[in-house]
This record gives structure tokens, sequence and C-alpha cells, in this order.
């Protein structure tokens, strides 16, 4: 019989007794095998990717937890879901896209989560989830709870930025984290040693200070058993992280419409034979009797989970569109060291804002680089690290997607995470983050999740910095559901937007005009919030409306002062929230002046300004006297002399001329 360490304890517990190890283990096998057949002959539509051939990871690891440790996982991760607890029948269900799913069809194969049993989801991004579990890991060490994480990946995953990334975050913050990578020898098709240049994935991971590695037979539940159980103590105890590989070979092809010509036919057999069922039976020296009434048991299971899927009926339009609704945000006052009614710095009134909430709410932590001493690029998080201290002001390492993952997993796990981007442009490399999760893993997981998240991003021209560190990006968010964008023109709405984000379990990209740093105002009351989707009127006017935002609105005041001198009386429009916008205020001034214009500094083609006008266009068409007209940046990268860049800039006289044709011409 192969050692199995594990046998000591499984008398006293049940999920480590050998019968109930092989139950787990055929359960899934049985699972893939009739999902297999349900989907090749179209009663389930959509893509799976098949775990049959890998059971004994999975089931091995999680006979190992606590039902309230958590695990992530990844595209191949029906064996994750069902070995960690999740019933078959609400599984199936949810990837036949019924409404009696775990996520009630809007997750499918590939993004399932089920919170109730510690299981934080699957997920579509080869090597996405890892930074997220690496926050979920944050969440438990800040938190105390002793609960481990396991964050499940692949081979091909071994490959991505973002493992490298959550390894070396895990390792320097001591996470308990234990990554199980399941070495099944490809990524879709392409061999471990055309897409990985290490020798073992062990020896890779080892490099990270403190992180412990083991390399086991994955076939043999024994033998992961054995590799599994140290590592995850070890991570318990708090002694740091791990990365467990595990060796294995999948059944079927990649997806379902893999042939799998690329693997050699005698591999196979020869891993087949290899059966992790098999070796188990022999290894645990099983009954064939028990054997038998198991399989029947489990037949049992898996016929009534496929009647039960089938019967069940999809989701409604209710459902299609549930779970993007924004929660409120929690009123009260916070603590502020400025009084109310001072003059301060907007530098200063950010800092006061972060740092009452951090005092009113231990819940929130800030995450960003060279936040200490540096004080953040902009010196807004001067001080809050002598404060606070490194668990709750993180300087991290510069890996944006890595943070910016691990913060979404942190909020998943019950923190509120504010990430400080030094610069706006930087978005790009946390775009995954941003978009493939922090948006949508409430939405896919139908609300059993939700992702407090705040992003600062400081955007727009600081006169030089040149074409990555002066760009105003933030049109592409518009256009992802889930997501908040927001931006302040002034000191009190920069108190207001920044406090509502942080009382608001939703995730905000909290938009930081770069000039907007030292300008002066007075400080609002210690309970002032603003609420998303509410734009502010910052002057009326009867003939012409100037709309805009963040540090283009100085430029609309210029611009309305020249105006007024020519007998023009033009209002202007904090928009302030960009999503949600507030169309009903827009349109109702729209409704008495007739002319609008859109200002911003973003690029024009494709920016804020066509999104605002496809969102009015259709409401207030009826009411113009002229078209709704845009002055935006040039559709140019911004040049680094700050001469060239007044040049792309939109300006206070190009506006102004803009309005003084809208009005004169129609
Ligand atoms: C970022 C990203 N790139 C590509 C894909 C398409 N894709 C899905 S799974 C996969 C292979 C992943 O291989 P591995 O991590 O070894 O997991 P396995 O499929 O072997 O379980 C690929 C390329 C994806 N989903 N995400």
């Amino acid at each position: 019989m192969h050692p199995c360490p594990a046998n000591a304890a499984a008398s006293q517990t049940p999920q480590l007794q050998p019968l109930q190890l092989y139950r787990s283990m055929l359960r899934i096998r049985r699972f893939e095998q009739e999902l297999h057949r349900l989907v090749g002959s179209g009663a389930i539509g959509g893509t799976t990717h098949l775990c049959a051939g890998q059971e004994a990871v999975p089931v091995g690891v999680s006979a190992l937890l606590e039902p309230d440790d958590l695990v992530t996982s990844t595209h191949r991760g029906h064996g994750h879901l069902l070995a960690k607890g999740a019933a078959a029948d609400r599984t199936l269900a949810e990837f036949a896209g019924r409404a009696a799913g775990y996520c009630r069809g809007k997750g499918g194969s590939q993004h399932t989560a089920v919170p109730e049993i510690g299981h934080f989801g699957s997920n579509g991004i080869t090597g996405g989830g890892l930074p997220i579990a690496a926050g979920l890991a944050l969440a438990q060490q800040l938190r105390g709870t002793g609960r481990v994480v396991v964050a499940y990946l692949g081979d091909g995953a071994a490959a991505t930025g973002a493992f490298h990334e959550s390894l070396n975050l895990a390792a320097l913050w001591r996470l308990p984290v234990v990554f199980v990578l399941e070495n099944n020898g490809f990524a879709m098709s392409t061999p471990v040693a055309a897409h990985s240049a290490c020798a073992d994935y062990t020896e890779w991971a080892s490099r990270y200070r403190g992180m412990a590695t083991a390399r086991c037979d994955g076939n043999q539940l024994g033998a992961v058993l054995a590799a599994a159980a140290p590592l995850l103590a070890r991570a318990r105890a708090g002694e740091g992280p791990a990365l467990l590989e595990c060796t294995t070979w999948r059944h079927f092809g990649h997806s379902k419409s893999d042939p799998c010509v690329y693997r050699d036919a005698a591999d196979d057999a020869a891993w087949r034979q290899r059966d992790p069922l098999l070796l188990w039976q022999a290894a645990a020296e099983l009954a064939p009797a028990a054997v038998a009434a198991v399989a029947q048991e489990v037949e049992a299971e898996i016929a009534a989970a496929v009647r039960f899927a089938l019967a069940a009926p999809p989701g409604d339009r209710a459902v299609a569109l549930a779970d993007l609704d924004l929660p409120a945000a929690e009123p009260g006052p916070a603590p502020c060291r400025i009084a109310a009614g001072s003059s301060t710095t907007v530098t200063e009134a950010l800092r006061e804002t972060l740092r009452g909430e951090l005092e009113r709410d231990p819940r929130v932590l800030l995450l960003g680089e060279d936040l200490g001493a540096y004080g953040g690029a902009f010196g807004v998080t001067r001080g809050l690290l002598q404060q606070f201290g490194p668990a709750r002001v993180r300087e991290t390492p510069i890996s944006e997607n890595g943070f910016t993952g691990l913060a979404v997993g942190a909020a998943m796990g019950g923190l509120h995470p504010v990430v400080e981007l030094m610069f706006g442009d930087f978005v790009t490399c946390c775009m995954d983050a941003l978009v493939n999760h922090a948006a949508k893993l409430r939405y896919m997981y139908a609300g059993q999740v939700q992702v407090p998240l705040t992003v600062r991003m400081p955007i727009g021209r600081r006169h030089g910095y040149g074409a990555t560190h002066s760009q105003s990006l933030e049109a592409w968010f518009l256009h992802v559901p889930g997501l908040q964008v927001v931006c302040p023109a002034n000191l009190a709405d920069a108190v207001g937007l920044l406090r509502t984000a942080l009382r608001t379990a939703a995730p905000v990209l909290f938009l930081e005009p770069k000039l907007l740093y030292p300008a002066r105002g007075v400080m609002p009351a210690a309970d002032h919030l603003v609420p998303f989707g509410r734009a502010r009127i910052d002057r009326d006017g009867r003939d012409v409306t100037l709309f805009t935002y963040g540090q283009c609105l100085p430029l609309c005041q210029a611009a309305a002062a020249m105006l007024a001198g020519e007998g023009i009386d033009a209002g202007i429009v904090d928009l302030r929230s960009l999503a949600p916008l507030d169309v009903e205020t827009c349109a109702e001034v729209l409704r008495t002046t007739g002319r609008g214009v859109v200002v911003h500094e973003g690029s024009a083609v494709g920016g804020v300004g066509d999104a605002w006008i496809g969102a009015l266009l259709p409401v207030v068409f009826g009411w113009l006297h002229a078209p709704l007209c845009k002055v935006a940046a040039a559709h140019t990268p911004m040049p680094s002399s700050p001469q060239l860049e007044e040049l792309v800039m939109p300006d206070a006289a190009a506006v102004a001329a803009m309005a003084r044709a809208l009005v004169r011409e129609y």
C-alpha cells in the first residue's frame, strides 16, 4: 500500500476515510463523464473544461481543509468545486445555465463560486485567480481568522505575470496561501517544455523567499495528502505560503471541441493505466463490495443531479439584470483633524479623508507603491504609514496587476482596500484585475460576493510629464458594467466623493486630476458625502451649457467669463460622476439652453464626450437648438514639451469659440 500519512487520522476524520476519499473522486469522475455526454448531445451549451483524470488533487487537498478554509479555482475547476462540498445538482444546474444554479446561470462552468462553502470562484482568465487568492489570504491574515487559502492553477498559468506577482506578494507578506499547481503537461496544446523555462515549478517557486515547495505524483491520492498536509499546516501556523506541484493528466481534451491530436497515444495510454481511482483502490485496499456500493450511491446522486439540472428553468430578465445596482453609502461622520470651514489644499483634504476612514473603519487599508516615506507619488498618504503601521498602509512592489488583483481578493474577503496607482496611466497594467474581476465578480457570482474597492488614480496633464504619465483614460471604464468612475473638480467634492467611495461596497475608480492637488478650498463637514450619479451645477446660464469634469472645470469657467463679456450667458455643469452619469440633470439643463458643449482632456475620439453625447441625445434631441458638440484633446499621445502639450490640449479659447459658434450659428 502507498504510504498515506493521513491514515493515522482516518478513523476520526470522515473526509479522510479511504472509502470516502474514493467516493469523492468517483463523484467527480461520474459528474464529468455525464457533463461530457450532455455537452456532446447539445443538452448543455457553452464551454466546459473537464478534469476527469485529475481528481486526486482536489480530493486530497480538500480532505485536509477545514470547512471554512477558502479555495480559488480555474477554468478546469469542477473537481475543485465538488471536492470542496458543492452539491452536484446545483453545480450542474449552473453549468446548464439554470436559475437554480449557484450563480443563477450567470457564471457557468468557468465562473462559479460558492462562498458559503469557502469556494471563491473559478476563473476564466488563466492566472487571474492567483492575485485574488493572495488577497483573500491577506484578509484572513489581517482578520486573524486562522483560515488558509488554496489557489489552484494549471501549468500554463505559471507563465503569467499574475503568477509571479502573486508568489512575490505572498512571500513578501507571508500570506497563508498554498498554490496548488496541477501540472497536466499541457497548456491547451502547448507542452510544458515549450511554455515554461524552468526545470520544475518547485525550483522556480522556491526562489521566492520563505516559499515552501513540494512536488508529488498528483495521480496518487496518498502522495497528494502527504505532500499537501505539511504545507497547509505551515500556512495555517502563519509560517508562510507554499507551492505544491502535482503531476497529473486530463482524460478529455482541453475543452469540448478538442480532439487532442497533439498528445502522444502511448503517453495517454500509460497515464490512463495510472488512473487515480484505480491507484487509490489498490493503495487503500478497498474491498470490491464497498467500492460497488459507493458506485451505486454516486450513480444515484449524479442521475438525480442531471434530472434536476435539465428540469430547472433558466433565469428571467430580472436575473440577467440583477447584481449591478449600487449599494448605498454608509452615512455618518469620520474623525477629521482639519476643522470644517477652514482653508486647506486638496492634497491635505484627501489625506485627511483617508485618515478619517482608516480611523473609523478597521476594514480600510491602503495599498500602493511608495506610500510611506515618499507619501505616494503626489504626497497624499504622507504620514499615514507612521500612524497606522505597515499592515494597513501597505507599500507594494511595482506589481500593478498583482496588488490590484490582490485588493480585489481582499475586498471579497471582507476588507475595503484603497489602491493608489502612482499614475493613472499604469491602469493599463492592471486592466485584468479591474475589468475582468473587480467589475464582474459580484455579477458573475450572482451577488454572493461584494467587491468594496477604491482605486485612486492621478489623471491628466501636469506640464511636461509626457505620453505615459499624462493620460486621461477614464472613458475606457465607462464601457465596463460594474465599475463606478468619479472625478472631483474642487476640494469639497474630492472629500465627498472619496468618502462615498470608501463607504460603498462596490468597485470605484476615483480619478485625481493632477493639477487639482495644490488647489485650495474649504474643508467640508466631517459627514460630507457626495452621492454618485449626481452632477453639480457650477454656474447657471441661459444660452449654452458647458459640461465638464476634473481639471477642465477652470478652463470652462474662464471660457464662460470670456463669453459673458460678449453677452453670451454660458452655464457650467460639473459632471463629477462619469459612471453612473447624471443624465437627468444634464437633460434638465439642456431643456433650458438647448445648446451643449462637453469638454475634457482625454482624446476626442471615443472619449467621455462621445459617451455623454450618446447618452443624452436620445433624451434631449427634441429640445436642442444646435448639435451637441465636444472640445477635447487632439487624438495624439501627449507630447513631453510643455509648449507642445498646450497645442494638443483643449483651452478656454477653444471652448469659448465652440460655445459662441453654437449660439451665433443656431
Ligand atoms: C489570459 C488567458 N489567456 C488565454 C486563455 C485561453 N485558455 C484557457 S485555458 C488555457 C490553457 C491553460 O492551461 P493550464 O493553465 O495549464 O491549465 P489546464 O487547461 O491545463 O488545466 C488557455 C490558453 C485564457 N482563458 N486566459
